[in-house]
């Protein structure tokens, strides 16, 4: 049947906003999923499928066959969710066809004939959370669990995805609402001072309770965040202690150059692991010395930014250069670095960096190049000796990590941020709510007050997306790949 006949049945309008993808990795494989959805996608599978199209929701298998050129295209498991039940809301059809290159070109280019569009990122999604399928936190929990490398971050995302953070942020919200439709109450009455008084005195535990949730969901130690980009471990020493060595050994292969001349490593080089379940990003960084060119200085500026970042410092030691007795103490392998590195390290210390990163940073002091000594040293227990070279003592630092995940993301419940905007929404919402509160305190300017209110009411309305939100929607859907 010529094309133009398809166009007539399905009508135009619908192919172009019906949607098409590859849903599954592209390559070979012995399955590909391609996905449609929108009004079309019944008229697809009429067009497509030898056999009609299935009953709702049961795997079927069909002959599909090119409309334009009657050419028999595979034999597939086809699925079809009239909507509103579907991942979209819309019509949604699935094939499942074999994973052959044109197999799955030949079904693309069929579909493409119909006039149908080819998703853009994120768009299945984007079009469930129009649907009011998923609410953002649900969206981004999804594209998190397509990233998801380790349990740990499988289990956050899923817990994410099942309406974790949207629940407790709609809580928020709704005691907020709450607390504004007393301070509404209290404006709307406002010639009667009693009423207006007491319904805004009514308002203020409310906001004060709230204010105290947010501040405990802020003070979490970035763990959720930490879960979803991987704990951050920064490898600093002196040049030459073999900084790029342990990270070799980590990665099991030669990720990085390692010389016998101090100043190779300059740019930082990553390293993702998975120890116990828990996500790591290992970054070797440049020897901290006075470094003699612009180059390597730069390296060490990067050294800098990358510990001061960091959740986790492994501060490196040589055991084969002298150090004064009766070194090295945990504290006192951080006095070796230079000067710069120790003033964020050392509690306290001058320009010690601000902020949740330095709260919750462990520094371990390592001493490497333990075989070159003709005894173990007997050291200050906090101090792992290990030889990146021989492999000892690399399963205890592995395990000193892996107890630093345990002890932030082990028993406690799971942690409420994940995303920096969710930190930022939630920062600003609690900044709404103090100048509420010291409003409120001076008592003499309602409206001022309740105009704070609405802007708390905003940031935790963006945080699930119940406002308006065309902005974040583009930054959050294009995580996605095609087909999701
Ligand atoms: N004997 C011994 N040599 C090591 C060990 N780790 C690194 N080295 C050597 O020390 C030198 C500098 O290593 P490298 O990893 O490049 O140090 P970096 O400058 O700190 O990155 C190289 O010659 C390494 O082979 C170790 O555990 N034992
Ligand atoms: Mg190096």
């Amino acid at each position: 049947m010529p094309c133009s006949q398809w166009y007539k049945i399905l009508g135009l309008e619908n192919n172009v906003m019906t949607i098409f993808a590859l849903s599954s990795a592209p390559g070979r494989a012995g399955v590909a999923v391609i996905r449609v959805s929108g009004k079309a996608a019944r008229g697809v599978l009429e067009a497509l499928c030898k056999g009609g199209v299935p009953a709702p929701r049961m795997a079927t298998v069909r002959d599909l066959h090119d409309p334009k050129s009657g050419q028999i295209l595979d034999q597939a498991l086809v699925l079809w969710f009239p909507g509103p039940a579907s991942f979209t809301g819309e019509d949604v059809a699935e094939l499942h066809v074999h994973g052959g290159r044109a197999v799955v070109a030949g079904v693309l280019d069929a579909l493409g004939g119909l006039g149908l569009r080819m998703a853009e990122r994120g768009e299945f999604t984007r079009r469930a959370f129009e649907n009011g399928k998923l609410d953002l936190t649900e969206a981004e929990g999804l594209a998190d669990l397509i990233h998801a490398d380790t349990a740990a971050q499988r289990s956050q995302a899923l817990s994410q995805l099942s309406g974790g953070l949207w629940e407790r942020y709609e809580a928020w919200r709704s005691s907020l609402l709450r607390a504004m439709a007393y301070v509404e109450a209290s404006l709307d009455f406002s010639d009667e001072g009693d009423i207006a008084e007491g319904a805004f005195n009514e308002a203020l535990p409310l906001v004060r309770a709230l204010a105290a949730e947010l501040d405990q969901a802020l003070a979490d130690g970035r763990r959720g965040e930490m879960v979803r980009e991987g704990i951050q471990v920064a490898i600093v020493g002196a040049p030459n202690v073999g900084k790029s060595s342990l990270l070799n050994a980590f990665a099991g292969r030669e990720a990085a150059i390692v010389f016998d001349e101090p100043g190779t490593t300059r740019d930082i080089i990553e390293v993702a692991l998975d120890l116990d379940g828990f996500p790591f990003v290992l970054h070797d960084t440049a020897g901290l010395r006075d470094a003699p060119g612009p180059v390597e200085r730069e390296g060490v500026r990067r050294a800098l930014a990358a510990a001061a970042d960091a959740d986790v410092v492994l501060a490196m030691l040589d055991a084969s250069t002298p150090h004064p007795a009766p070194l090295p103490l945990e504290e006192k392998a951080v006095l070796h670095l230079p000067g710069s590195i120790q003033a964020f390290l050392l509690p306290g210390g001058e320009g010690q960096d601000e902020g949740s990163k330095a709260q919750s940073r462990a520094v371990i002091a390592v001493l490497n190049k333990a075989d070159l000594l003709p005894s173990p040293l007997a050291l200050h227990p906090g101090v792992i000796q290990i030889s990146a070279k021989t492999g000892e003592g690399l399963n205890e630092l592995k395990a000193r990590l892996v107890s630093f995940a345990r002890e932030n993301f082990g028993a406690t419940e799971t942690p409420l941020i994940t995303r920096a905007r969710h930190r930022q929404e939630i920062e600003r919402a609690r900044a709404a709510l103090a100048c509420f509160l010291t409003c409120a305190g001076a008592s003499d300017h309602p409206e001022l007050a309740a105009e704070h209110l609405h802007e708390a009411a905003d940031a935790l309305g963006w945080l699930t997306g119940r406002l308006d939100v065309e902005e974040v929607l583009g930054q959050i859907f294009s995580e996605f790949c095609i087909g999701k």
